[in-house]
């Protein structure tokens, strides 16, 4: 991909996360998802390509989405020089936790050449994440107490050293039950397993895994961010629900025990990841506005540049004599 392309990207979710960021603590999680859509897809419309929406907003939410097959970028109506991309993105993760001034909630995009996302249905997913340290050591195919303790190993530490992310849910309270068994320590967290996915590949975080049953649609974008930073992401489909069954089965997805790796749910060679903070989080600071100027941080990677970046943007007001201060 071009590098004014990529640089395109983290501006799209530095945009979409600003807009989201005005309104936190609002209560309002709906309208906070539909400002962050809204931006995205301005965004998305002023780069130099032929973009295609393979994953996009959940119509559980019945929020308005960036759907699914949705053609984004100038290059539709200006030429066919322009590359052909697959775009991914959650516009707003974690749209109640931006609603409540919580933590952890983003603004996510990834992008690839044509093919390179799955285009994964919206329905549950069974997840297991890890970081590089413990990426050959995990399978979904193994029992919780199993893979704690390979973990462990990987990390060479005891299994009480580790800290497993779970969303709390109802439906976790067996894996809640079997992860205290053998000892781990939880961070049970209200929403958002796809920052937890990322923080768990990011050293220093203090969270080694993140385990359960969350979107499928974050799961895919989890593996775009593990393909960038060779950590290791396992999802199953799970239909939860009747209807979900159904749309599984009429779009041919029939062997309900496939375990798709990380390179299945995002195969692609020129991945792009980005992801910005709306509030702060583990890994990234939330949006700052100051009079005359915004700073946000971000993650933007490049798979194949293999650049990692921490990216601390300050956004200047037109004319404004805003001072840039340290940190
Ligand atoms: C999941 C999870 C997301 O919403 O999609 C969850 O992957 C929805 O789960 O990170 P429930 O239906 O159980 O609420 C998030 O937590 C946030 O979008």
């Amino acid at each position: 991909m071009e590098s004014s392309l990529e640089i395109g990207f983290l501006r799209v979710s530095e945009k979409a996360a600003i807009a989201a960021a005005r309104t936190m603590g609002y209560g309002k999680r709906k309208y906070s998802d539909q400002v962050a859509v809204e931006s995205m897809r301005e965004e998305l419309n002023r780069l130099k390509m032929r973009g295609t929406v393979v994953i996009g907003e959940g119509e559980r939410d019945k929020a308005p989405m960036l759907y699914v097959g949705e053609p984004l970028g100038r290059g539709w109506t200006e030429g066919e020089i322009y590359p052909e991309i697959d775009i991914a993105v959650d516009p707003l993760e974690g749209t109640n936790l931006c609603a409540t001034g919580s933590a952890n909630s983003i603004a996510v995009l990834a992008a690839s050449e044509k093919g390179g996302l799955l285009n994964a249905p919206d329905v549950y997913m069974d997840k297991i994440v890890v970081g590089p340290t413990a990426a050959d050591y995990v399978s979904l195919t193994n029992s919780v107490h199993e893979n704690l303790n390979q973990i462990a190993e990987a990390f060479q530490r005891d299994v009480d050293e580790l800290t497993i992310v779970v969303l709390d849910r109802e439906r976790h309270h067996d894996l809640i039950a079997q992860i205290r068994e053998a000892g781990a320590r939880i961070k049970l967290i209200t929403d958002g397993d796809l920052s937890a996915g990322i923080a768990a590949a990011v050293r220093g975080t203090g969270i080694h895994a993140a385990m359960g049953i969350g979107g499928a649609p974050e799961g895919v974008l989890t593996a775009a961010a593990m393909r960038c930073l060779n950590g290791r992401m396992q999802g199953r489909l799970k239909p939860l629900e009747k209807w979900q069954e159904e749309r599984l089965k009429s779009m041919g997805y029939v062997d309900g025990d496939k375990v798709y790796d990380t390179a299945e749910l995002a195969s692609g060679n020129d991945i792009i990841f980005c992801a910005t903070g709306v509030t702060d989080g583990d890994l990234l600071r939330g949006v700052r506005f100051f009079g005359g100027g915004i700073r946000t941080s971000s993650l933007f990677m490049s798979l194949k540049t293999n650049n990692i970046r921490f990216v601390d943007t300050i956004h200047r007001e037109e004319g404004s004599k805003l001072a840039v201060s340290f940190g």
